[in-house]
């Protein structure tokens, strides 16, 4: 017989479906679209691991099952290939990061493609590729025209190891996302993006993707923070009547100030503090509190510094007069920086005010009726009626909230307003190997962004990496352009793109890969989008996943799309564990899927890791369960080896099929069901292989002397099955059935519901409660049918002879009890 070479009929088929273009992108447009997306993979020279080997393997049983099924299908791929290991490769081996990005993309594809994986590689993305980063350039532009892209001088996150700036997104407990090295505070002039004007819109759109995890959508909710409440507008007498606006989530304890407190880098203070005898102190205290982290400062538990500055603000309803101090827990960059303090009702205030021995008035009382006569304990934070609050008196807090903002309001001293923990999206890296910020700055015509038709601007190649400095300012031919307005000699940006822009928008170029004119054009790009399914890792729940939101959504005002929301439905993938860990070179249990491709090959390694979790789940590797994967491909590839003759011969079914002919149609078609929903409606492509496997038993226990057309059809509807999982291994068999064409082109079995329906069933025979019988019934026999069947069998007949029977009870579907003696 011949064997189960995997080695072999992989690489057969890898070579025909790529001679046959198999895979490239259907058009047809009778039929349904469905795009489905892998997040591309950044090209780090370790080559293939394992979490992008599952993340494809499922990709591409979603793909191929769409196929299937009718849809005209989008699986393209690609790399994200700008970032900092090329560029550190180049500073500590010499090596040219072109050259090495180019390599590991190369490499990677030939790695993707030993896993027979379905993609449209005629789509392919790269984007160090000067034909993609282009249209990078492109887009700033775009984003610049409608004044969403804009440069500021801003305290900025510097992760002192990668020698660059980070965005807020990737600051992760005050370290850097990619190296994990403490981040620091810099003062720079930085380009961003104003993703902020996007934040009621990026919160609505969640509540537009059902199809997205609860998880995700919270983690972006969190992000965005909104905060309603309003800003409280005090004044300065001693400072010219100087204004300092708060921002409070409870103005209905506006009666309650007891102080204000600014954060150190407030721009009032060094005024505020002039000289005072409090001057040194405090700048010594300010310099102090900016070498502390965001985290430090803001924690309940974190102590509590402040300094008063000696000035004074005045009530903007009653009048009076409130000191006015600095403090680590007032953060700049949120709200306003200053922070009404109200002791009686906000726990950290409280704290505050107990440590300096600031006044505590408490202005929300539980009742109706009298103010308290003691101390409070403890901040009260409940809701109640207002007292000693003038005029709002005996209001219910929640009315007061609105009436004291519209107070406030009336008399133009603030009002209800809208914040936002958000932050404009800094885009500028002081690096070489990104998108270079397509804008010349000129002594007479200050910034001057570069005229469309000149992009792109490329990265140059006379660049020195010293590790000590931006490499693209030791480049003579870039830094120096002439003013694209005046033509005077003027200075090039040498700030490059962040990453995470290159990442942005990349499904939409699949749709129009090779567009030289436009990023994609609008006709190729509404005929998919959006994305139907789009698999990824958890770690980019706000990253990258916040920013391609925030893109679309700016496109879609541009009227460069039709959709707002670009992913359809999200699947984040679990992590590939062993050993209860997760696969890590530093924890030294990393399995190689080329490893495992060469022992067992692709179709085993695909089995495996679709077969050991649901792909939302952490997934456990286990060298005994890819052993069980290969064991049940042998067994599928004997079976239908061993039927080859009966693939050549034709066969009428019958009109009424036997017993076990019957049985077998029934497992089949509750398989074909099975299958179908868990791949199609719930990506549960676990139980979709147990439910194959069980069928696989059914074949071969079934007797050779039972129908055969049914049973041929079982064979072959088994293949199909197996085809969005198992590629090669499908096809190779499919041919052996003697089919025409790719079983890949083939169409996905339809089930007949009428056939699930169980007509006989078996049921158990006891006598005086033991079993001493089996009997095959049909399902829907009276009980007096079934009494009489049970009693008359041979094996009955002879457990009861010479006994008298007293009673029988039928239970239908499952047993008969006869009571003799
Ligand atoms: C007075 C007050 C009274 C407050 C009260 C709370 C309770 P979220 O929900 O996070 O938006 N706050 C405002 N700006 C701040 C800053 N830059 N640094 C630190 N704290 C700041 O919280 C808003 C509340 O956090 C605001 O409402 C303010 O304290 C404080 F019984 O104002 B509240
Ligand atoms: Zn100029």
């Amino acid at each position: 017989m011949k064997e189960y070479s995997p080695k072999e009929i992989e690489a057969k088929w890898q070579k025909v479906w790529q001679d046959t273009d198999l895979y490239k992108t259907d058009e047809d447009p009778s039929k349904p679209k469905y795009y489905a997306l892998e997040q591309f993979p950044y090209p780090s020279g370790e080559g293939l691991h394992m979490g992008h080997m599952r993340v494809y393997s499922i990709g591409d049983v979603v793909a191929r099952f769409r196929r299937m099924n009718g849809y005209r299908v989008l699986h393209p791929m690609g790399a994200d290939a700008f970032g900092l290991p090329a560029e550190n490769a180049a500073i500590n081996r010499g090596v040219n990061p072109r050259e090495w990005t180019l390599n590991n993309m190369e490499r990677i594809r030939r790695e993707q493609a030993l896993l027979g994986v379905s993609y449209d590689w005629d789509r392919y993305v790269g984007t160090c590729l000067p034909d993609y980063y282009k249209f990078n350039q492109w887009l700033f532009l775009l984003f610049y025209e409608r004044g969403l892209a804009y440069r500021k001088k801003a305290s900025v996150n510097w992760c002192p190891s990668c020698n660059t700036v980070l965005a807020n997104e990737q600051v992760e407990d005050g370290r850097c996302w990619r190296c994990d090295s403490e981040v620091t505070k810099k003062e720079l002039e930085q380009w961003f993006l104003r993703i902020t004007d996007y934040a009621e819109r990026l919160l609505e759109g969640l509540d537009r993707l059902p199809d997205w995890p609860e998880k995700v959508k919270a983690m972006q909710r969190n992000w965005i923070g909104k905060s309603e409440g309003a800003h409280v507008t005090f004044s300065v007498p001693e400072c010219g009547d100087e204004k300092v606006t708060v921002f409070t989530t409870r103005p209905d304890t506006l009666y309650g100030v007891t102080y204000l407190v600014l954060a150190p880098e407030h721009p009032l203070v060094p005024r505020l503090i002039k000289g005072k005898k409090e001057e040194e102190p405090i700048l010594r205290f300010i310099e102090e509190m900016k070498k502390q982290s965001e985290i430090e400062r803001t924690s309940t538990d974190a102590e509590k510094v402040g300094y008063p500055t000696g000035a004074f603000a005045k009530h903007p309803l009653t009048g009076e007069l409130v000191p006015i101090w600095i403090a680590n827990y007032v953060l700049m960059d949120y709200g306003t920086g200053a922070v009404m303090g109200v002791p009686a009702h906000d726990e950290r205030d409280f704290q505050f005010a107990r440590k300096y021995g600031l006044e505590i008035k408490q202005v929300i009382w539980p009742q109706d009726g009298d103010a308290p006569a003691e101390p409070l304990a403890e901040a009260y934070t409940e809701d109640g009626i207002l007292i000693s609050s003038g005029p709002f008196d005996g209001l219910d807090n929640r009315a007061a909230i609105k009436a004291i903002a519209d107070k406030l309001q009336e008399q133009g001293l603030g009002g209800s307003t809208v914040n936002y923990r958000l932050r404009d999206w800094l885009i500028s890296r002081q690096r070489y190997w990104g998108t270079p910020i397509p804008v010349i700055y000129c002594d007479d015509c200050g910034v001057q962004p570069v005229p469309k038709e000149d992009l792109p601007v490329v990265l140059p190649e006379d660049v020195v990496f010293d590790g000590k400095r931006n490499p693209l300012t030791t480049s003579e031919t870039f830094v120096h352009a002439k003013c694209p307005s005046c033509g005077k000699q003027a200075r090039r940006e040498t700030d490059t793109m962040d990453t995470f822009v290159d990442s942005s928008w990349y499904y939409f170029r699949y749709t129009d890969a090779h567009n030289e004119t436009v990023p994609f054009s609008p006709e190729e790009v509404n005929k998919w989008l959006p994305v139907d399914e789009y698999i990824g890792g958890i770690e980019h729940a706000v990253l990258h996943l916040l920013y391609s939101r925030f893109v679309t959504k700016v496109l879609y005002d541009a009227g460069m799309v039709q959709v707002d929301e670009p992913f359809k439905s999200l699947l984040t993938q679990g992590m590939v564990l062993k050993d209860g860990f997760k696969m890590s070179k530093s924890k030294g249990n990393v399995v190689s899927p080329l490893e495992i491709i060469d022992r067992f090959g692709a179709d085993t390694a695909r089995l495996f890791i679709l077969f050991a979790a649901p792909p939302d789940r952490d997934l456990e590797w286990s060298d005994t369960g890819v052993e069980g994967s290969h064991r049940f491909l042998n067994r599928v590839w004997r079976l239908i080896v061993q039927n080859e003759e009966l693939f050549k011969q034709e066969f009428t079914p019958s009109a009424s099929l036997d017993a076990e002919g019957k049985e077998l149609r029934r497992v089949l078609h509750k398989t074909i069901k099975k299958v179908t929903g868990e791949i199609g409606e719930r990506s549960h492509f676990n139980t979709a292989i147990s439910s194959i496997m069980e069928l696989v038993n059914s074949l071969y226990s079934y007797p050779d002397t039972a129908d055969r057309a049914i049973y041929k059809e079982a064979l072959e509807t088994l293949v199909l099955l197996l085809a969005p999982f198992v590629p090669h291994i499908a096809e190779e068999m499919w041919q052996m059935t003697g089919r025409k064409g790719s079983v890949h082109l083939a169409s996905w079995p339809k089930y007949d519901e009428s056939a699930l329906v169980l007509d006989e069933i078996e049921i158990a025979v006891q006598i005086n409660g033991k079993v001493r019988d089996k009997l095959v019934v049909s399902a829907n026999a009276s009980r007096k049918e079934v009494e009489k069947q049970a009693l008359s069998t041979d094996r009955i007949q002879g457990w009861i002879d010479g006994k008298t029977v007293r009673k029988v009870i039928v239970v239908p579907g499952k047993l008969v009890n006869i009571v003799a003696n």
